[in-house]
């Protein structure tokens, strides 16, 4: 009887080990493969004019009095295959006193008024005539010295082209406090993957 039971046992021990090694038992089995897969990563690159970087000066206007005007239109493009937000404003705004003549003197201290008087319009100018016009919406309207919160210059597929333009005017309400006095600054546009 125990020579039976260890018999038993062997025997079930040795099924296990058997199916355990997959020798006995081989199911119908059959692979497919993809090969040349692959992951590439987009594009968001944003150029001025064709230029990458953007490296011109845009306003360099001179001798400007109450009631002077001018507008530059500047293409902006995604060269990139990304789609993205564009976005833009002015950074590194400094205004300075610059000459001081006797009549600015006469009304006190000259400390650089022209960027709190002067106003800018910023906006997608598709027909690059200097006017919002059509179905062109401003972007931005108000002084040089509040236009570094961002203007929203709406979307830019990649390979699109928006232009944009920027005017300025001094209105002409604007006196001598402003004589002589420069205003320098920067002008920033970001495009943001969407
Ligand atoms: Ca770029
Ligand atoms: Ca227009
Ligand atoms: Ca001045």
């Amino acid at each position: 009887m125990i020579k039976r039971r260890a018999i038993i046992a062997f025997l079930a021990l040795s099924m296990v080990a058997v199916m355990s090694s997959g020798v006995l038992y081989a199911y119908f089995n059959d692979t497919e493969t993809s090969s040349g897969n692959s992951f590439t990563a987009g594009t968001i690159d944003l150029t001025v004019d064709a230029q990458n970087p953007w490296a011109s000066t845009e306003f360099t206007a001179e001798n400007l009095v109450p009631g002077s005007t001018g507008f530059k239109t500047m293409l902006l493009t995604n060269a990139g295959n990304s789609p993205g937000t564009l976005s833009g404003r002015l950074t590194n705004i400094n205004n300075g006193p610059g000459s001081t003549s006797e009549p600015e003197a006469l009304l006190g201290t000259d400390s650089g008024e022209l960027g709190s008087s002067m106003m800018i319009t910023v906006w997608v100018d598709s027909n690059s005539n200097g006017l919002v016009d059509g179905t062109e919406t401003t972007a931005y309207s108000g002084t040089v010295n509040s236009a570094t919160t961002s203007w929203n210059l709406g979307s830019l597929a990649g390979g699109a082209t928006s232009k944009v333009s920027i005017k300025y005017l001094i209105p002409t309400s604007v006196g001598n406090e402003i004589q002589g006095d420069i205003c320098t600054f920067s002008i920033e546009y970001t495009l943001t993957q969407t």
